[in-house]
């Protein structure tokens, strides 16, 4: 079978803040179709939604309560119907967000299970007190523990996220039986595959205490079990093998070694991860603490992943990090360089790389400034965690602004007009102020636009086998500096790229194929942030 998810670039959409139609300040899917001309033109061959099923939004989604219908906010299954039909009339192929740790407490399955005497009561972990105590000492990814008294059935169960997401239990056969239902309900609908929520974490080898942490005590008994392998090569056996799609897994706290086993093709688990190791090069233990952002750290784990994994998914922003260009770049001196210079890095590495909305044109982190502006769970949770421990004020909210989930999903925007032209109601999460400037439609005006750049570097990936399918090989990596090759047996495209606000120098012959500033050829300068391509022979 083909793997054309290889040879694409794909583009992540929070639906909830990419484009509102029908001005309840929320986006949905007509929004989505509205822009589907734009992701073509954009030379997008891949859509990840972020989930648009029914559910009560305790976590924005991901908290789903009918895996089968979608929330209304978003519209209809008609709608959707129809999204799929024309994105496969502009060959742009959907996956969905497919969230199976947990579910919804409010899914018929739980809303079933609280009773011990339900066929459903083993769909989740329920387990009584340990002496008038919870039963183990794990922590939740939201800054809170993670089992929850149900006073209708004298017992607790477990949830690694907040307490409306009960997480199912894969130890059952049948929970497995109606994740593959789910899933041959999207796919024989046209979906081309799944993007795999946390999807290392399904299965838990016990539930005995975990070693104690300052994070997520109790992880050594569910990242990355034999269990999950199990499960992952039975998804793939009954369901994924008879359709033409590939699943990309949510793979928290992988190392290069887990990963090769989950994305290795030979073992039939999953197509590619998205890993975090060089998210959290900028956080001390927890990314609720950031230290100063080095490049060469940063480098360093891209260049070490790029070499022990084959094919891997590349991303430098999601929901639920910060924006990159605030981030890694320099988004009040060089905001246009700095993305451009991101967005090369991002398309000329070894795998699939996805954009994420807004990426695009250099959105930047929100520009809120109290906490009444966060809707995101997670921030209020720890904003609450960090007040019990006496966190000073201004500490708490800059652990916020910098780390904040929110700071991606802020509204899209598409014009400096109301609400960036986002909605014509009151939308969901503030604005940013900065979209009289940051916007689609001033971009698509400018050729020398981020946008307008975007557009040329994906072009050029889509049509550039080295940069799709060539070899990756690390040549120099420093305070500022990144080399490296994309190579053939024949040919090779060399990237340079300065890392930084300073003008600089690196040696390198070479036709130039492209550059972030405008230039005819490489004289060994570099501008700052800027990035080039240089086209040679192969001769290591
Ligand atoms: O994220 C999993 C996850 O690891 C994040 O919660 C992460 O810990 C945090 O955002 C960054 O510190 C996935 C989804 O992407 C996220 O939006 C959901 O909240 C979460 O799973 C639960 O479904």
């Amino acid at each position: 079978m083909k793997t054309w998810w290889r040879d694409r670039v794909a583009y992540q959409i929070y639906p909830r803040s990419f484009q509102d139609t029908d001005g309840n300040g929320i986006g949905d899917l007509r929004g989505i179709i509205k822009r589907l001309p734009y992701l073509k033109e954009l030379g997008i061959g891949i859509l990840w939604l972020s989930p648009v099923y029914r559910s009560p939004n305790d976590d924005n989604g991901y908290d789903i309560s009918d895996y089968r219908s979608i929330h209304p906010d978003f519209g209809t299954m008609a709608e959707m119907d129809k999204l799929l039909e024309l994105a496969a009339k502009l060959d742009i192929k959907v996956i969905m967000d497919l969230v199976i740790n947990h579910t919804s407490d409010e899914h018929e399955w739980f809303q079933q299970s609280r009773d011990p005497e339900s066929p459903y009561r083993d769909y989740y972990i329920w387990r009584p007190g340990n002496n008038g105590k919870k039963p183990n000492n794990w922590t939740s990814f939201f800054a809170e523990d993670c089992w929850e008294y149900d006073d209708r059935s004298g017992e607790y169960f477990l949830h690694l996220f907040s307490k409306k997401q009960p997480d199912l239990n894969y130890r059952n056969p049948k929970v497995i039986e109606e994740i593959k239902d789910i899933m041959r309900f999207w796919l024989e609908k046209g979906v081309s595959g799944f993007r795999c929520d946390v999807i290392n974490v399904i299965f838990k080898d016990s539930l005995e205490d975990g070693r104690k942490r300052l994070i997520l005590t109790g992880q050594e008994h569910y990242v990355t079990c034999e269990g999950t392998h199990t499960i992952l090569r039975e998804l793939r056996r009954d369901v994924l093998s008879q359709f033409d799609c590939f699943t990309v897994g949510e793979t928290v706290m992988v190392t290069p070694k887990t990963a090769f086993d989950l994305s290795d093709p030979s073992r039939g688990e999953l197509d590619m991860l998205f890993s975090f190791e060089h998210m959290d090069t900028d956080a001390i233990i927890v990314k609720w603490f950031k230290k100063r952002f080095t490049s060469q750290k940063f480098c360093e784990v891209i260049a070490k992943w790029q070499t022990a994994i084959d094919w891997n998914a590349n991303y430098f922003e999601n929901h639920d990090q910060p924006r990159s260009v605030s981030r890694f770049g320099d988004d009040k001196n060089f905001h246009d360089e700095s993305a451009k210079m991101l967005c090369v890095l991002l398309l000329s590495l070894r795998g699939t790389p996805f954009i994420y909305q807004g990426q695009e044109i250099g959105m930047t982190n929100f520009d809120y400034t109290s906490m009444d502006q966060i809707r995101d769970i997670e921030s209020l949770n720890v904003y609450r965690l960090a007040t019990r421990l006496c966190f000073p004020k201004s500490y708490r909210w800059k652990m916020i602004l910098r780390s904040g989930r929110d700071n991606a999903r802020t509204p899209m925007q598409w014009n400096a007009g109301k609400n960036a032209g986002f909605t014509a109601g009151t939308p969901w999460l503030g604005v940013n102020g900065n979209h009289q400037q940051i916007n689609v439609e001033v971009q698509e005006k400018d050729p020398s636009s981020i946008l307008s750049f975007y557009k040329k570097m994906i072009r050029f990936r889509n049509y550039n086998d080295l940069l799709k399918s060539g070899g990756f090989r690390s040549v120099a990596i420093s305070s500022g500096l990144f080399v490296f090759e994309r190579y053939s047996e024949k040919d090779k495209i060399t990237v340079v790229i300065n890392f930084s606000g300073k003008s600089s120098r690196y040696d390198a012959s070479g036709k130039l194929l492209l550059s972030t500033y405008a230039r005819n050829d490489y004289d060994g300068t570099l501008q700052p942030y800027e990035a080039v391509l240089l086209s040679g022979r192969n001769e290591a």
